[in-house]
């Protein structure tokens, strides 16, 4: 997902009204895996909004988010238009968990993405704009380029971030995966939500 110009909007017009329901929450090996439905993945650290982020694009308090890290512990199918699935991922690195808890959650992730069960339509990759890339995000974009599976980073939280401190942690997002499309996002603030939306609700077919 690159070489699209995000500064003009939307070329498209997506629904922004769609029927979504939690579908499934899975641990492992699912039919839902081979419903023969895309699935958009969203990936990222603990805490970053990931499960935010899904509820700004589908328009409900559909995934349960928290103050909380770490509250995200199953592979949470969330169907859309009938169409398809989003797919809220758990959150990795989060510090002050138990490493056996922050073990299975890493193999859990792994599974998802290398297991050879889903192949996911694109990953979001979620990032906290004032973090930037960590060590983790880097692995898991390791992952995604060995399983071939397309990756967008959302650099989210961006309205916590002044427009020259925002300027500045996109560039250094941009240096470390210059080919990987980066979108500055908010999901509290809806930033660029509209635009996210209707290049996700393509790949699903809506
Ligand atoms: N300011 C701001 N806060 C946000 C934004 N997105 C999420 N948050 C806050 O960040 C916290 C974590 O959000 P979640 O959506 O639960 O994060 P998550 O990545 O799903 O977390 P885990 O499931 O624990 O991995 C909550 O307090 C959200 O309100 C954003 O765009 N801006
Ligand atoms: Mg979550």
């Amino acid at each position: 997902m690159k070489n699209e110009n995000h500064k003009k909007g939307n070329s498209r017009h997506a629904p922004t009204q769609v029927r979504a329901v939690f579908a499934r929450g899975i641990r492992g090996s699912d039919p839902i895996l081979h419903d023969g439905k895309p699935q958009v993945a969203f990936v990222g650290r603990s805490n970053v909004g990931k499960s935010s982020t899904i509820n700004a694009l589908l328009g409900a308090g559909l995934a349960r988010t928290s103050a909380t890290p770490g509250k995200t512990q199953e592979i949470n199918f969330f169907e859309v238009a009938g169409k398809g699935y989003f797919v809220d991922l758990p959150g990795y690195g989060y510090a002050k968990m138990p490493e056996k808890e922050k073990e299975k959650i890493r193999k859990h992730i792994l599974w998802y993405l290398a297991g050879g069960e889903a192949r996911p339509k694109v990953l979001v990759l979620i990032l906290d704009v004032r973090v930037g890339v960590t060590d983790h995000d880097r692995d898991l974009v390791r992952i995604a380029r060995d399983e071939k599976h397309p990756v967008l980073l959302l650099a989210n939280k961006a309205d916590k971030l002044t427009k020259n401190e925002r300027g500045t942690a996109l560039a250094c997002i941009a240096d470390e995966f210059p080919e990987i499309e980066c979108i500055p996002f908010s999901a509290t603030k809806k930033e660029n939500v509209g635009l996210v939306r209707s290049r996700l609700f393509q790949l699903l077919g809506i």
